[in-house]
């Protein structure tokens, strides 16, 4: 496949979505070839290099959720991970911090590319929907889950993996326990930071195998009030327990929701080829100028003059000489003029 083909193929991670999007980019590059010298040609370059930078992100692919798994040591991210996804992929350990590098889940449609570009080491990645699963995770296409290292943690190189992937997800799902959940390097070292991202983020209570029965809904009030406090009202809290299964398939539906959702790609992409439209619309008419408008008598009268016609018609109205062809009078039509008059 030459580079031009692989810039206009869909890659193998490309659902619906992309493809959508690399339509309106194919559209758009359409109309930039169609207006030619109509538009200054630094309108068209640039219009032209925004969607080549478009095409690139859309290698990515822009049909995969990023739903990071984020918080302190031994909250039990990893548990949850294995939960979420039936697998005992992620290292569960009593040794804290244990995750030392992201681990990625994969539901459906090729994520090579964009987990390269996340850096997760291929050892580190698994896919989790087979031919053996039939439609049972259906739900999930889509969704990369991500098992990340603690934010809190004693190595500093833990908190540089966290920092660089959490612009990078759709969505970050806080995991916490019922001793640590007000732990002031969460609140103060990352949520009040996030003002904003409401809608981006949840906040799940695992171990609550651990608090008795009466007590877990009060826990969950203080979890909301503290969000509150940080400026995040809006970010549900949901309680689980990675261990005994409650509450997971509740959290898997709320992923499933934001699968179905648009993810940060597209949204992106889809803004950045707007711009570009925008750019290529500000240079053109809304619309094609009505016939009745276009300024004829000059240029019937201009046209008329680069092809000659007049001096055919003085020829014509003379009429022919004894062996003269009325052809041999006619001027030589100009056709250079001819072009720049019709564009
Ligand atoms: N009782 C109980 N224990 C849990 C639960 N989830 C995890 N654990 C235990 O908590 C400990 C930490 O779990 P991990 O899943 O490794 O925690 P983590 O957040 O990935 O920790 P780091 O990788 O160090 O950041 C392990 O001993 C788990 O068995 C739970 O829901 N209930
Ligand atoms: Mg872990």
């Amino acid at each position: 496949m030459t580079t031009d083909e692989a810039m206009t193929t869909p890659g193998p991670g490309a659902g619906v979505r992309t493809a959508a999007l690399l339509e309106r980019v194919a559209r758009l590059e359409g109309a930039v070839d169609a207006v030619g010298s109509r538009v200054p040609t630094a309108t068209s370059a640039a219009v032209r290099r925004a969607l080549t930078t478009v095409r690139e992100r859309l290698a990515l692919g822009a049909d995969h959720t990023v739903v990071a798994l984020v918080g302190g040591t031994g909250s039990g991210k990893s548990s949850l991970f294995n939960a979420l996804s039936g697998l005992a992929f992620a290292d569960v350990g009593v040794r804290r911090p244990t995750t030392a590098e992201p681990s990625a889940c994969v539901w459906a449609h090729d994520a090579t590319a964009l987990l390269d570009w996340l850096d997760v080491a291929p050892d580190r990645r698994i896919v989790r929907e087979s031919a053996l699963d039939g439609e049972s995770q259906a739900d999930l296409r889509g969704l990369v889950l991500l098992d990340l290292p603690d934010h809190d943690s004693v190595e500093p190189a833990h908190r540089e993996v966290v920092d660089r992937l959490l612009p990078l997800a759709d969505l970050l799902v806080w995991v916490v326990d019922p001793q640590k959940y007000a732990d002031d390097a969460l609140h103060a070292g990352y949520l009040r930071r996030l003002t904003g991202r409401d809608a981006a983020m949840l906040v799940v209570v695992n171990q609550t195998d651990t608090v008795p029965e009466h007590a877990r809904a009060g826990l969950v009030d203080d979890v909301a009030r503290l969000l509150q406090a940080d400026g995040l009202p809006g970010v549900a809290v949901h309680a689980v327990s990675a261990r005994t299964g409650e509450g997971v398939r509740e959290l898997r539906r709320v992923l499933a929701d934001h699968v179905a959702g648009s993810t940060l790609a597209e949204v992106r992409a889809a803004a950045e080829i707007d711009g570009a439209a925008l750019l290529l619309a500000r240079d053109l008419g809304s619309s094609e100028t009505a016939p009745e408008e276009l300024p004829r008598a000059e240029a019937v009268d201009a046209l008329a003059d680069a092809s000659g016609l007049a001096s055919a018609v003085g020829v014509v109205a003379a009429g022919p000489g004894r062996g003269r062809t009325v052809r041999a009078f006619v001027e030589p039509v100009q056709r250079d003029r001819v072009a720049r008059l019709r564009s």
